[in-house]
């Protein structure tokens, strides 16, 4: 199965180690043929190049997007070497075969990724070197393609070990890589297109990510994880500066990816915010007049699950603040900026990760969600839905008054971040209780008030904090129980879709509770 390598094609863009590679290739004495820029380094350092042009008869034309688009170049690289018709065809038409084809392509990627207008993206779709890789990929029982400078040195191994050839399980391998390398090239045109003509539907997508990080493994330690970015430039955990502490974990990852997500729905220009969560869950939220004020009063809704918690900043981050979130343990904090006094301070957490996102998501932004599944994988439109005001509908004979809709509001941003079924009671602008994650309403309502309770004997105060709070429910109450749960611990406002069959008797539970209640008809499910 070992495979002769005389003649190579080398084209590629970036051209790290191209010339160690070449002279290399040289010294077995295989033949090289290469593209203009490729060709002209090469040559320049005295190698011997033959100029692709040369061998098809044509030269490269239009602006270079016609280069290597020719049966000299594809019937090269697709001959079956041992089929008679195909070695006639061969000679007919004086094609020579190409046995290792060496092709990086042109940055689309990068190109996007530096903010490049539309046309200069257009202009940096590769087409020829896809369908050159695509095609000694395809005729790897021969060819041995290379699409990674990173692949040089095993391709220089592998030929040192096999007297200048290459093995068939070699050049699978690098099958493999190179199809990988040609999808998501293309998935990151069709995802620029998408993003560009601002309709990201989950139909008509194709999927892939460029590998941002190898992680050291994944939610457990006996799984293996990486992390992969998608080219798009929303701010959050994937374009954020790392400024300090270990590499982040898989973990890491998904639950700052959550605290930033939800701090982003509080705009810098309505006051500080403050998210802490854990688990992917939050465990406090709050406005403050200060950043230091939102802080303590989101660690003050659930002290003990906000140990090792990650905090999600709206401001940057200044010297109070980062003097207090130092005082507990904490694993990540991530916020659109950062005061010097407040990085001096860190400075001395040498653990501690501080990511410095460029500005706050654009949460009403269009864009995907993607769950895998056993055998395939499910595709949605992210969760941009956003309330007005006036599309709320009351429907207690009592109203809420102007704070208690403040906190209703609030409840309900907040609410949308949590698992289903979620339940979020809520006071002056903070979160006094959050049940997430149940399988039954009326759990996620206990828990939540229990939870509070607990708080409010630990901290000593003379009453739960769900006294006088509002409370969010992210799906409808099925049954009144929940409700009454909610009235029990205090709440005095409901902000719920509404929608269930038994809604009569659930309102009519509200009016009996002296609850004040409103209907949003829209649903948050999060699971
Ligand atoms: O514009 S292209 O899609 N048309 C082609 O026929 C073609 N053939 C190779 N771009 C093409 N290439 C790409 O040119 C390669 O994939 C590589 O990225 C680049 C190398 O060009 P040069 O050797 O001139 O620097």
């Amino acid at each position: 199965d070992l495979a002769p390598l005389r003649r190579a094609l080398l084209s590629v863009s970036d051209k790290t180690g191209l010339l160690d590679l070449a002279r290399a290739l040289a010294d077995h004495g295989v033949e090289l043929l290469s593209t203009g820029g490729s060709a002209q380094m090469l040559r320049d350092e005295g190698l011997e190049v033959r100029d692709v042009s040369d061998l098809t008869g044509f030269p490269e034309m239009m602006d270079g997007r016609v280069k290597t688009l020719h049966p000299k170049v594809h019937g090269g690289l697709l001959a079956l070497r041992d089929k008679d018709s195909h070695v006639a065809a061969m000679d007919d038409h004086g094609i020579l075969p190409i046995d290792l084809l060496v092709v990086n392509l042109y940055p689309f990627e990068a190109t996007v990724a530096a903010g490049a207008d539309y046309d200069t993206a257009i202009e940096n779709i590769d087409i020829g070197g896809p369908a050159m890789i695509r095609a000694a990929a395809k005729n790897h029982v021969h060819v041995a393609v290379v699409t990674d400078p990173e692949d040089y040195d095993a391709l220089l191994a592998e030929m040192a070990s096999h007297d200048s050839q290459t093995s068939y399980a070699f050049r699978q391998k690098l099958a493999l890589t190179a199809y990988s390398r040609t999808a998501a090239y293309d998935a990151a045109v069709s995802g620029w297109m998408a993003r560009a003509l601002d309709a990201p539907a989950p139909r008509r997508r194709a999927f892939a990510g460029t590998l941002a990080q190898t992680l050291r493994y994944g939610e457990n330690p006996h799984q293996a994880a990486a992390f992969y970015t998608d080219g798009s430039d929303r701010a959050g955990v994937a374009t954020a500066t790392q400024l300090q502490g270990k590499e982040l974990s898989y973990n890491n990852i998904n639950d700052t990816d959550a605290a930033f997500e939800l701090v982003s729905e509080f705009l810098p220009a309505d006051g500080p915010a403050c998210v802490i969560v854990k688990h992917a869950n939050p465990c406090g939220v709050a406005r403050g007049a200060t950043l230091r004020e939102a802080y303590g009063r989101a660690f003050d809704c659930d002290r003990t699950s906000a140990f090792g918690g990650i905090v999600a900043l709206n401001a940057p981050l200044d010297g109070e603040t980062a003097q207090a979130i130092a005082e507990i343990f904490t694993e990540v904090v991530i916020a659109p900026g950062v005061h010097h006094d407040a990085r001096d301070i860190f400075a001395k957490k040498k653990n501690l990760r501080l990511l410095i996102s460029p500005g706050l998501a654009n949460m009403a932004a269009p864009s995907l969600t993607y769950r895998q599944v056993s055998g395939g994988m499910l595709v949605q439109d992210k969760d941009t839905g956003r309330l007005s005001p006036d599309a709320l509908k009351v429907v207690t004979r009592k109203a809420p008054t102007e704070r208690e809709m403040a906190d209703l509001l609030f409840a309900w941003t907040v609410a949308k971040h949590v698992k289903s079924n979620a339940i979020v009671y809520a006071k002056d602008g903070a979160t006094v209780g959050v049940g997430a994650g149940q399988m039954s309403r009326v759990d996620s309502t206990r828990i939540a008030a229990r939870k509070a309770a607990d708080m409010a004997e630990a901290l000593g105060l003379p009453a739960p904090p769900t006294e006088g709070s509002v409370v969010a429910s992210d799906a409808f109450f099925p049954f009144a129980d929940g409700l009454l749960t909610a009235a029990e611990a205090g709440a005095t406002a409901v902000i719920q879709p509404g929608g269930s069959v038994r809604d009569d008797e659930v309102i009519a539970a509200a009016d009996e509770a002296g609850l004040a209640m409103v209907f949003t008809g829209m649903r948050h499910f999060r699971h």
